[in-house]
């Protein structure tokens, strides 16, 4: 099944909450801001007079929405509930803002849900885990690795946080894709949320929430770029198909130009996303470099030469390859293309991470790696101290190396398996490295 359709079958309801914030509703789950507190941005004054209490911008809604859960939820029949709400959030981000990366205003999809038992909430973490998956590897051909979040790294308000963790090798850093949290009861205790079950009791709810942000633009943007600018897959480029018309001297530049509408319409026609670059001041070669740049998957060309021969000239912008056409078999060998490219830049970025994926077992061996740039999946015994003590003594101006994830594929992990950096006994095998 598709992946949208996937996400209608959930059937979420869309809902809008307001930007701002009181002091008093932010501060109202105080565990959960308080590592937080830094980055919340406050508006403090309306012209030149102060405001008489600062306003704070969310950075998530939590706070927002969850006293409105506590009044809407009555009965088990008010379950479960699920709430998406499209919006910009702001955190005031101190370290190296990034563009699409790191922003201090960001777009995401929150999701908040509820549900009457435990069991329902872990299944939905999951499912929304593997569409978030499916979204980074079938639409945006970026390969991602579902995994738990260490006790450090997880979302300090829940229960337990899953995360689609990417790799950029260029940079030798990992970046988390998207995360899906189940919070437990942590918030339903805060914000009083209660139904009635079956039998009459008062009970408690099981919450989660999950996020797909704009920052999976960027990781697409890094994972495929090039030294001529952006690579986009067919499925998410805006543009599928620029046509362009390559006029000579003496050529019949009116035949050419209806070749080229021709093309432009039949394609459109078939739901190709093409579109024609007929700006005259502009010479071809210029235009090739300013469609490669902006990452439009294929080019066609159309010259006299091709107008004679009834044909048209692809070209790839992934791998540059050319190749003519004949103008019958236009729409086939088009989608033909555009699906060949799509997979390819799968396979090319999956090969690239896979290269850069190293299992190592000791502190010399983890220390290499790091300094090669590595995606290091080690053995490790899952103490917190023991992480903290991995990123002080990893400390530098690159920063510090972290768990990304604990992949839930595993490989095997034979009994007297010791940890990498303590020599405990191992409990599973998790990914550290770099990260955004
Ligand atoms: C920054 C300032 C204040 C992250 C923050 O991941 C609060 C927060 O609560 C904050 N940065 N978080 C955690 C967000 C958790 C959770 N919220 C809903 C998600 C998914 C969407």
């Amino acid at each position: 099944m598709g992946v949208a359709e996937k996400i209608k079958k959930l059937k979420l309801k869309p809902y809008y909450f307001p930007l701002f914030v009181t002091e008093n509703v932010l501060q109202k789950e105080k565990d959960h801001i308080e590592g937080f507190a830094p980055e919340v941005a406050w508006v403090t004054k309306s012209g030149k007079s102060d405001l008489e209490a600062p306003i704070a911008i969310r950075p998530t809604s939590e706070t927002v929405m969850y006293p409105y859960f506590s009044k809407w939820i009555r009965s088990h029949r008010d379950l479960p509930l699920k709430c998406n709400q499209w919006c910009n959030v702001v955190r005031w981000e101190f370290s190296n803002p990034t563009p699409f990366i790191r922003s201090r205003e960001f777009l995401w999809q929150e999701g908040h849900t509820v549900f009457a038992t435990k069991e329902e909430a872990d299944e939905e973490v999951l499912q929304i885990l593997e569409l978030y998956r499916r979204i980074y590897e079938e639409f945006l051909a970026v390969p991602v690795s579902k995994g738990r979040k260490s006790e450090m790294e997880k979302f300090a308000g829940g229960l337990y946080t899953t995360s689609v963790e990417a790799f950029i090798p260029n940079t030798g850093r990992g970046i988390q894709g998207a995360t899906s949290h189940c919070l437990g009861q942590n918030f339903a205790k805060m914000f009083d949320i209660t139904f009635e079950n079956e039998k009459g009791e008062r009970s408690m709810v099981w919450q989660n929430s999950w996020a797909y942000t704009t920052r999976s633009i960027g990781v697409m943007v890094m994972t495929h770029g090039d030294d001529k600018g952006l690579v986009l897959p067919p499925k998410v480029a805006p543009i599928q198909v620029i046509v362009i018309p390559v006029p000579f001297k003496d050529a019949d530049t009116t035949g050419i130009k209806g070749a080229c509408e021709s093309a432009v319409y039949t394609l459109n026609q078939a739901g190709i996303r093409a579109d024609l670059d007929a700006r005259e001041n502009y010479s071809p070669g210029w235009k090739y470099s300013q469609w490669e740049m902006k990452g439009v998957p294929l080019r066609i060309e159309i010259g006299p030469k091709d107008l004679a021969n009834k044909q048209v000239r692809i070209v790839r912008r992934d791998n540059g390859t050319k190749v003519d056409i004949p103008s019958t078999d236009l729409v086939e060998q088009v989608r033909v293309l555009l699906d060949g490219f799509q997979a390819n830049l799968l396979e090319t970025a999956k090969a690239k991470r896979d290269a850069c994926i190293v299992i190592i077992s000791t502190w010399d061996e983890f220390i290499a790696a790091l300094n090669d740039k590595k995606l290091i999946l080690a053995p490790w015994c899952d103490e917190e101290e023991v992480e903290k003590d991995v990123k002080a003594r990893t400390k530098g101006e690159l920063g510090a190396a972290k768990t990304l994830c604990t992949p839930f594929d595993q490989p095997d992990l034979p009994s007297g398996t010791v940890c990498f950096a303590s020599g405990k006994p191992a409990q599973k095998w998790s990914f550290w490295g770099r990260s955004y």
